[in-house]
């Protein structure tokens, strides 16, 4: 098990996050305070709010206590930001503007670069060696500018999350083909977290062998493929509230796989700044297949993609160069 994953002297995790009175921390907190993600180790949680949610972070505070977790340290509340990032080792930004009725995509990406800019500053000077997964929407280009403002953060440890996609693709293959998750492997979700991902399923496994023919691939291309890039409309139609426990869990699966090792040859979806692999120009934050290896991810190099593969990562492609777009316009990325 690797563990060179802690920047502070001490043997415990700091780990920050923000949004923290929300409804995906009410559950991503407790998780973490239970030592999911660095099983055996002290965490020291430090929850980052705006001023108005200051209480309710408080009392969130006072129920990770009440919880009496053996491996839970310190906790405490934040209004300003760079303050709760202070040597944190690994940090959760959840907290983001959500879309207003009738908001343009462009005035909500602009609401969000006023926060993501300066957190990447902050980040940049205390925090340069944490690893950081961005939750809060839209995911992909909010981490686009974190990594642009974030100087002294190599780009591979800024990231945001495609692991719920990657999670629900697993979830609606295993149903299709009657078989435990856990058979499951080489599922990728690329591109943006939004309608325009491609959920992937050409080299799905189930116990080693490959099922992309007994998937069909009407199947694929008229439920699979829909239903897992819209489930996030989905959820909100029948719970009356976002993804929230399902959003959390897959924040712990993502960074309890970062800091521990993927398995073996398995690789996950992971959105970060592109390299250029599979031709995805430099500075998109887009979600490639990766493995954790030593502490850090790597795109996993050299599936052969065919032309409706293709044809549908330049899709999702185009949404962020879009939205890339927009920020850079709005003066958010240089
Ligand atoms: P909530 O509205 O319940 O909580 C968000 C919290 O963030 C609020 O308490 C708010 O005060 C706080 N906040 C806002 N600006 C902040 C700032 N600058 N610094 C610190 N805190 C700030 O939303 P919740 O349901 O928890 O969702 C959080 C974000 O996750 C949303 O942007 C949502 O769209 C996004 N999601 C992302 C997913 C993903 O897979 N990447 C899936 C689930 C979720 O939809």
């Amino acid at each position: 098990m690797v563990d060179n994953t802690s920047q502070n002297t001490s043997d415990a995790l700091n780990v920050a996050v923000t949004g923290a009175a929300g409804q995906i921390a009410y559950s991503l907190l407790f998780r973490l305070a239970a030592g999911e993600i660095s099983p055996g180790r002290k965490v020291n949680l430090r929850l980052i709010e705006i001023e108005p949610a200051k209480r309710a972070a408080e009392g969130v505070t006072m129920e990770l206590k009440d919880a009496a977790f053996p491996l839970l340290g310190d906790v405490t509340v934040h209004t300003d930001a760079r303050e709760g990032f202070q040597d944190a080792d690994v940090v959760f930004l959840v907290g983001a503007k959500p879309r207003q009725k009738g908001q343009e995509r462009a005035d909500l990406l602009a609401a969000n670069g006023a926060i993501f800019g300066p957190q990447g500053e902050a980040l940049g000077e205390v925090a340069p060696n944490a690893r950081v997964l961005v939750v809060g929407n839209p995911a992909n280009t909010n981490a686009a500018i974190l990594a642009a403002h974030a100087k002294g953060i190599a780009p591979n440890r800024i990231t945001a999350m495609m692991r719920l996609d990657h999670n629900r693709a697993l979830s609606q293959a295993a149903d299709r083909l009657d078989v435990p998750v856990s058979a499951l492997s080489g599922m990728v979700v690329w591109g943006n977290h939004s309608a325009s991902q491609f959920p992937d399923a050409t080299a799905l496994r189930a116990a080693g062998e490959p099922v992309f023919e007994k998937l069909g691939t009407e199947w694929i291309s008229e439920e699979f493929i829909p239903r897992v890039a819209k489930r996030g409309a989905e959820i909100i139609e029948v719970r009356g509230h976002s993804s929230a426990a399902s959003a959390a869990s897959a924040a712990i699966d993502h960074m309890r796989d970062w800091l521990l090792g993927t398995e073996g040859d398995e690789w996950v979806s992971v959105a970060l700044p592109s390299d250029g692999s599979y031709g995805v120009p430099e500075g998109l934050v887009f979600g490639f297949p990766c493995r954790s290896v030593n502490g850090e991810w790597e795109i996993v190099q050299g599936l052969e993609l065919g032309e409706e593969q293709k044809q549908r990562i330049a899709r999702t492609q185009q949404e962020l160069e879009e939205e890339l777009a927009a920020v850079r316009e709005a003066g958010f990325i240089d």
